[in-house]
């Protein structure tokens, strides 16, 4: 399979591509169930809601739902069937050709996880560009989201603001967390062009790390999972000394 121009197009104009049905349902169940069991065992290593406290986060581990996990980390190393999905040829294909390189490396650092929103106890995530932790000689990585579920507005969905990676913004346009304020007009007119993503078990969500996002929480009955890659291209290097170059990129063959 190979991507086409269309594709590449609506990626670079937009920031984010959704290609519907990616990988078989089949595929998907395997990985939810792993993720459950690690879920119920609490297999390390994870972070907890309280771990970033974002808006409805339980506030600390000793209150109510304060042991409820929001990401299964190192999902590289953490089952065979999480890599196996990485190298997974269509990905690779789609993955390089969007990256514009014959060599894909896979950051271990950045998500690298299944995230896991549960009914009870989830929080939203604000409007915030992916790379406003990151550190490579260039702002150009992108993410593979895949829905192993449904993902709506109900369930704690992504909102994505079209052709925001291409923009340029101030500091002071971000808080000192370097979430995108909402308080000002210009910045609130932006956010009303978002689109919300509905995806089904099996889409693939490709966005840009500098597309602005945010998410609600989970407002359904049962807990949305969703596997999330990163990758960059070879001559893309993380900072020295950064948290980004803390553990080594991946080749994925
Ligand atoms: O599912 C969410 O709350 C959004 C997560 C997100 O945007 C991120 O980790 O960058």
């Amino acid at each position: 399979m190979a991507i086409n121009v269309i594709d590449k197009n609506q990626f670079e104009e937009k920031g984010f591509l959704i290609i519907p049905r990616f990988i078989d349902l089949s595929f998907c169940n395997r990985m939810i169930t792993i993720s459950q069991k690690h879920l119920s065992q609490a297999k390390q290593p994870y972070e907890l809601e309280t771990n970033v406290g974002y808006p409805g986060a339980p506030q600390d581990i000793e209150s109510k739902g304060g042991a409820t996990i929001r990401r299964l980390l190192n999902a590289y190393d953490r089952h065979d069937i999480f890599s196996e999905w990485v190298k997974f040829d269509k990905m690779k294909i789609v993955m390089m050709e969007l990256l514009s390189s014959k060599i894909l490396m896979l950051s271990r650092v950045h998500h690298n996880c299944i995230m896991t929103k549960q009914p009870m106890f989830s929080s939203l995530t604000g409007w915030h560009q992916d790379i406003r932790y990151w550190s490579y000689d260039r702002p150009e990585l992108i993410s593979a989201w895949l829905a192993l579920g449904f993902e709506n507005n109900l369930n704690g969905g992504l909102h994505l603001i079209p052709g925001s990676h291409r923009m340029h913004f101030k500091r002071n346009d971000f808080d000192e967390l370097g979430f995108f304020k909402t308080d000002s007009k210009h910045n609130q007119k932006l956010i009303d062009t978002k689109i919300s993503v509905a995806l089904n078990p099996g889409d693939l969500l490709i966005f840009h790390c500098k597309t602005l996002h945010s998410a609600g929480w989970n407002r359904s009955s049962a807990t949305k999972y969703s596997v999330v890659f990163t990758f960059h291209h070879s001559d893309n290097k993380p900072k020295v000394g950064s948290r980004s170059a803390f553990l080594e990129s991946i080749r994925i063959e």
